[in-house]
């Protein structure tokens, strides 16, 4: 009787046990990814090129939520919190980087215990990424992640402020009328001409002011 008694007390104290770990977010079994897409190679090398409305590249950031049983966790909301260092291009004069969104944004986990986050912004040069992606399905929360990276962008949006218009034609035009420019030679051949030209239109006429938030301004180096 005594035995059975224990046996149960002891199942009981397991079942707890494995009931807490199965909901809760493990940053030891759960992993983080970003990739940036558009870039280009030549001679004006980008890792990325991006355009304020998010036509043109972006920033994916892949997190998988897991539990501290290694199994996927799901509508667990996670908070992914941005900053970011910028370092306009010389030629540019005054610019700066820029980012669309709130710097702290939220997406829950799906059956797969997968959240998925895409980043836009605006500006030419090279800046610092760091993020954070913090699982709020636990209390205290549980920090799975954080990481910096570094990329080289170019963008129609030239001087970073979230829209492409006439301020930005101020910047682009000395760079087609020189023939050269890192910020202006959009497919990255090493020259600035009528190819990039189309490219600059597209993006000039779709209009629109997408709001976010400024990069603070750091020296990081002019881009390649
Ligand atoms: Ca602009
Ligand atoms: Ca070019």
């Amino acid at each position: 009787m005594r035995k059975s008694l224990l046996l149960a007390a002891v199942v009981g104290c397991l079942v707890v046990a494995g009931t807490a770990q199965a909901t809760l977010p493990c940053a030891a079994y759960s992993s983080c990814a970003i990739a940036a897409s558009n870039p280009c190679t030549g001679a004006g090398a980008a890792n990325l090129r991006w355009c304020p409305k998010g036509d043109y590249g972006v920033i994916n950031i892949y997190v998988t939520v897991r539990n501290c049983l290694n199994n996927p966790l799901p509508n667990c909301p996670v908070r992914l919190d941005l900053s970011a260092i910028g370092d306009p291009q010389n030629e540019l004069g005054t610019a700066s980087l820029m980012i669309v969104g709130a710097a702290s944004r939220l997406d829950t986990s799906d059956a797969n215990g997968a959240c998925h986050y895409v980043i836009t912004g605006g500006g030419c040069g090279r800046f610092q990424l760091t993020w954070t992606a913090t699982a709020t399905c636990a209390t205290p929360e549980v920090q799975l992640c954080q990481n910096v990276n570094t990329y080289c962008v170019k963008s129609p949006d030239m001087n970073g402020n979230g829209t492409v218009n006439f301020q930005d034609t101020f910047k682009y035009a000395p760079q087609v009328n020189a023939g050269v420019g890192y910020c202006g030679d959009f497919n990255c051949n090493g020259f600035v001409n009528f190819q990039d030209t189309f490219t600059y239109a597209a993006h000039i006429s779709h209009g629109g002011s997408y709001p976010g938030f400024t990069m603070t301004a750091g020296a990081l180096g002019d881009c390649p």
